[in-house]
């Protein structure tokens, strides 16, 4: 029997999440979703591309809970999705409920799961989920920071005219306007991003980076991201499952590392098979740090929103 990882939420995310991680044949995948027969209908319609796509991985979907037992790793997509024009903000009343009920009856289900939180708001609902839960901080942990940075890597090859592979950048912080894009320790191929691009130009990289969901929901008009949002989760499932020790930006809640505490917000993060196994702390520059209070108030005050 290969290990389970369960995706609830059988929308745009969860969905494509559920195809990478059965496209990487290293697990089962069960997908639940509230509406009846979506993710029943989307894990039969992944299934049978196994003999094609070449993959031996059993995807299951249904409404109930029970298909996710055992699970080693839980990854929470339910939830509204941004309209045009709406905050993430907006979202956090609704997602709560929805995000409160999820955690309860997977983590009853799969007692030693890691659970990777997608729900917007992100950093309050990995809150959320840390409080319903009850597990530690290694355990729950929320997927943005590895979307940011790869919008922001992204902009940064176009610029340059070169491999997004050889971009190597962090981006820290809330999920949203006050995300924290690290100049000091962006590179390419070792050389620090300040010297390849004039600063007024690389501010509006980072501009377009903190804009880089909205600009997606424009185009879309219903619906946001999901292609870059399923392949950042996959990368940490995977970095998870296969106890790679990979250092990915997460949204981890702090307990005094960056000066602050009892707070959930991005930062590098040590990704392996006991989840959060560290929060690395890179030299931050002085911008950056206020950047990072204020983003942590950011999450404080919407987290006050929940009670
Ligand atoms: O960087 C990030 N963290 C994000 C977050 C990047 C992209 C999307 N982000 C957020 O993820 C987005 O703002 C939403 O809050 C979630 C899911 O986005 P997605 O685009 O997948 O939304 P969909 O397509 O609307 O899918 C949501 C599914 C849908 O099928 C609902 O029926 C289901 O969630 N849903 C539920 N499933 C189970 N249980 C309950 N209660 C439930 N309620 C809704």
């Amino acid at each position: 029997m290969r290990e389970k990882v369960s995706v609830v939420g059988a929308g745009n995310v969860g969905a494509t999440l559920a195809q990478r991680l059965a496209e990487m044949d290293l697990v089962d995948v069960a997908l639940v979703d509230v509406v009846e027969g979506l993710a029943e209908g989307k894990a039969l319609d992944l299934l049978e591309a196994g003999p094609v796509v070449g993959y031996d991985s059993q995807v299951r979907g249904s409404t109930d809970y029970g298909i996710t037992e055992g699970s080693r790793v839980v990854v929470i997509t339910s939830g509204l999705a941004r309209k045009p024009g709406m905050s993430r903000d907006d979202l956090v009343t609704a997602n709560a409920r929805i995000v409160g009920e999820v955690t309860k009856a997977v983590s009853q289900r799969s007692p030693d799961a890691i659970l990777i939180i997608v729900t917007n708001p992100l950093d309050v609902m990995t809150e959320l989920a840390l409080r319903v839960s009850g597990l530690s901080r290694s355990r729950v942990i929320g997927m943005a920071g590895v979307l940011d940075t790869a919008r922001f890597r992204t902009f940064l090859a176009a610029e340059l005219g070169v491999s997004v592979r050889s971009v190597e950048a962090y981006v820290l912080g809330g999920h949203g306007d006050s995300m924290v894009p690290l100049r000091g320790v962006t590179t390419v191929a070792g050389v620090p991003v300040g010297s390849l691009i004039p600063a007024a130009r690389l501010e509006e990289i980072v501009q377009r980076t903190r804009d880089g969901g909205a600009e997606i929901v424009r185009h879309l008009k219903t619906g946001s991201a999901f292609y870059a949002p399923s392949a950042a989760a996959a990368q940490m499932v995977g970095a998870i499952l296969l106890d790679r020790g990979q250092i990915l930006p997460c949204a981890v809640r702090l307990e005094g590392e960056y000066g602050l505490d009892g707070v959930v917000v991005g930062v590098p993060a040590k990704l392996g098979s006991a989840g959060v196994e560290q929060v690395i702390e890179v030299t931050l520059t002085e911008l950056e740090r206020d950047e990072l209070e204020r983003s942590a108030e950011a999450v404080r005050e919407t987290v006050a929103v929940l009670g």
